[in-house]
């Protein structure tokens, strides 16, 4: 079985039902256990600045799928929720990306892990720091929290409990 952790992000649309419409398709896929889910962040766009602030969130996983049949599975339920790719890093109903995957290193051209850039987001560290524990990740997330450029821009939207209350 291997460990993952997934981030999700959503600027378009009903934000926090994109969200939620993924982790169910996510949660009812035979081959997952969905083990964690982190409470949702309001952050403020990186990279492409001129969108909607996004809802973010991390969660996490146990699979027996293969790295690239978990990818193959993740983009399906992005193409499921009507996702368009128009602009590069622009605004997007839902994007799924992969964290890490146990403690594998891989860079191919469909699938990088450790994710390249998940360092210097705290859009992705302040949700996953919710669900990792001592060995899932070399450091301390904190710190490099710290370090991020956009750790002002991410603040608490909703605790995941509130969500399910709903
Ligand atoms: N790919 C390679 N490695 C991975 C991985 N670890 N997980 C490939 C998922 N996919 C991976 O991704 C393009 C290709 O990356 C895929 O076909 C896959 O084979 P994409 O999701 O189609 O394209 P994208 O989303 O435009 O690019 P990417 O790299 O996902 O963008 P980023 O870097 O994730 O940036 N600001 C805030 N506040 N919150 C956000 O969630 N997200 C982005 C997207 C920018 N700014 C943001 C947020
Ligand atoms: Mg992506």
């Amino acid at each position: 079985m291997y460990k993952v952790f997934l981030s999700l992000g959503s600027n378009l649309g009903d934000r926090e039902n994109n969200l939620m419409e993924a982790i169910k398709k996510i949660k009812d896929m035979d081959e997952i256990k969905l083990t964690k889910v982190s409470n949702i962040y309001e952050t403020e766009p990186v990279g492409y600045l001129e969108q909607g602030r996004f809802l973010n969130m991390a969660i996490k996983l146990l699979t027996k799928l293969a790295p690239l049949e978990l990818l193959n599975k993740l983009q399906a339920v992005e193409n499921l929720l009507m996702r368009t790719r128009e602009i590069h890093w622009g605004p997007r109903t839902i994007d799924i990306d992969i964290l890490m995957i146990d403690n594998l290193k891989m860079d191919t051209k469909e699938l990088t892990v450790p994710h390249p850039r998940m360092l210097e987001r705290a859009f992705v560290l302040v949700p996953l720091m919710e669900l990792t524990e001592e060995g899932d990740f070399e450091g301390d997330i904190s710190e490099y929290i710290d370090n991020c450029k956009d750790k002002n821009g991410v603040v608490l939207y909703k605790k995941f409990e509130d969500v399910v209350q709903d």
